[in-house]
């Protein structure tokens, strides 16, 4: 058996519960064949994937809170502290009912190897909780974000462990898991990025990950000879990661049709409007439903996803496995030809197949919403600084960072034998810088 199927048998039978991870280790680690097979007896010797699967530490705690019933809710807090080999841990956390430990492990593996293609000094982390923060009160959010950084904050640190958002945590509950670090330990540190920017937050983190998709798919589309101007998108999601892809798409000149959330999709022909988008989610944190109140004209699919729409461009931004075989195969057949991933993971293993397969252009997640952890990388540099950049510097860096790592990728893949599949060059790339530090610091 080769060393990649051992490893990832090995896994299959400790953890078959833990099975977004046990898929996001299938993608990296069949990409990886070319590189392992090199190098297999170096990397046996010092059991490098063995180490690489494992996390580092998980810390896994309870949350207790009082609801505005004055009844006590129990929740499950977690950060997986997966990979410190090129920097401090760093990757958000998500507040989503569905939080357990195995889509944890597969965020925190994920990350391991986006952090590393940033070029930044940065490890691999995720955490998060079973909370779900829809249809609660500030208060309710406020109590459950202090309760969870009364465990949280022994963990974590700036040089340490640097947490962030992920679906359910945005500004608010930065805000109030900020202020209780900061009542506990009595350290002014960057311990967190995403912050306010009155209290060392980082102009364009907001927009980053939308804003890095948008700048890697446009110098994908470009490098291919096409441009986004005119070209009809489809977009998922309408939380922090679409609001910002949509808004820089329609800046390039393309025409986003779709966005929706967890309850259907919106289809507006004209184009969504940003601003209505944007008031319903950002302002009023309610239904993308409501959309119909303001653009009657537009059509709402309850219980859809938007694969079904024909477009030149899909650009995924809501949450893993959002797009199957099936799905794909729907994509494609309506002439769909650029495949960019705002969100982790979207597209199950028969999907990326199919992706691939056709030759489309296709960027994976790791690389593709980078730009988020890539502006937190550069928010950690402005607090360690104690200055801040403006809006066009933090933009121009975004821009070069995101124009980097498409190099990479592409020149990875093409190195290794795969022009064109950003698949395996992203996980080349990303797996070598972490191989080498991993392999200079002895085992650890
Ligand atoms: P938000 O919480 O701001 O928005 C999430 C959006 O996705 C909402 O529209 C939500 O709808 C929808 N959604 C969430 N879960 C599901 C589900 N199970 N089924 C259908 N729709 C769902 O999160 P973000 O925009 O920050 O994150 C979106 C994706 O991007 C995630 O995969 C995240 O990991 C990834 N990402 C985020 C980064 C960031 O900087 N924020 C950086 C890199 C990647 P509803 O409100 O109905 O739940
Ligand atoms: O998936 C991701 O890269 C994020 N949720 C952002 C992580 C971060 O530390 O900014």
């Amino acid at each position: 058996m080769s060393y990649i199927s051992e490893v990832y048998e090995t896994l299959t039978v400790k953890y078959p519960h833990e099975k977004e991870f046990l898929q996001a280790v299938k993608e990296v680690l069949d990409s990886l064949a070319p590189v392992i097979e090199a190098n297999e007896e170096r990397y046996r010797r010092i059991s490098l994937l063995e180490r690489l699967v494992e996390p580092e530490r998980i810390i896994s705690f309870r949350v207790p809170w009082v609801d505005d019933n004055g009844k006590v809710q129990v929740n499950r807090g977690y950060r997986v502290q997966f990979n410190s080999a090129i920097g401090p841990y760093k990757g958000g956390l998500r507040f989503h009912p569905s939080v357990n430990q195995g889509i944890l492990k597969f965020l925190g593996f994920e990350q391991i190897f986006k952090n590393s293609l940033t070029g930044l000094p940065i490890g691999g982390g995720k955490g998060g909780s079973d909370f779900d923060p829809h249809g609660k009160s500030d208060r309710e959010v406020m109590a459950f974000c202090q309760s969870f950084m009364n465990e949280l904050y022994r963990h974590i640190g700036a040089d340490e462990d640097v947490p962030a958002g992920d679906i359910g945590v945005g500004a608010r509950e930065i805000g109030y898991l900020y202020g209780q670090y900061k009542r506990l330990t009595g350290l002014y540190e960057g311990v967190l990025t995403g912050k306010g920017l009155s209290y060392g937050g980082s102009l364009t983190r907001t927009e980053a990950t939308g804003y890095g998709l948008l700048y890697i798919t446009d110098e994908m589309i470009r490098r291919a000879g096409k441009s986004i101007e005119g070209k009809t998108i489809v977009v998922s999601g309408s939380g922090n990661v679409a609001i910002f892809a949509i808004e820089k798409a329609y800046q390039l000149g393309g025409k986003v049709v779709t966005a929706s959330d967890s309850n259907g999709y919106i289809y507006d022909a004209n184009g969504i409007n940003l601003d209505v988008l944007k008031k319903i989610k950002l302002q009023d944190r309610a239904r993308i439903k409501e959309y119909l109140n303001y653009v009657p004209a537009a059509e709402y699919h309850e219980n859809e996803k938007p694969w079904n729409v024909k477009c030149d461009i899909a650009l995924p931004c809501a949450t893993q496995n959002e797009i199957n075989g099936e799905s794909a195969r729907t994509l494609l057949g309506n002439g769909c030809w650029c495949v960019a991933e705002g969100a982790n993971m979207p597209s199950d293993l028969e999907a990326i197949e199919q992706f691939v397969n056709s030759g489309i252009l296709y960027m994976p997640a790791k690389a593709a919403n980078a730009g988020g952890v890539s502006v937190s990388a550069l928010e950690m540099s402005q607090n360690s600084q104690r200055l801040s950049w403006t809006f066009e510097e933090v933009d121009a860096r975004l821009k070069e960072i995101m124009k980097n790592i498409y190099n990479k990728v592409s020149a990875s893949a093409e190195k290794y034998g795969y022009k064109g599949n950003f698949v395996v060059g992203a996980n080349i790339a990303g797996f070598e810088k972490v191989a080498e530090a991993m392999e200079a610091q002895g085992i650890v």
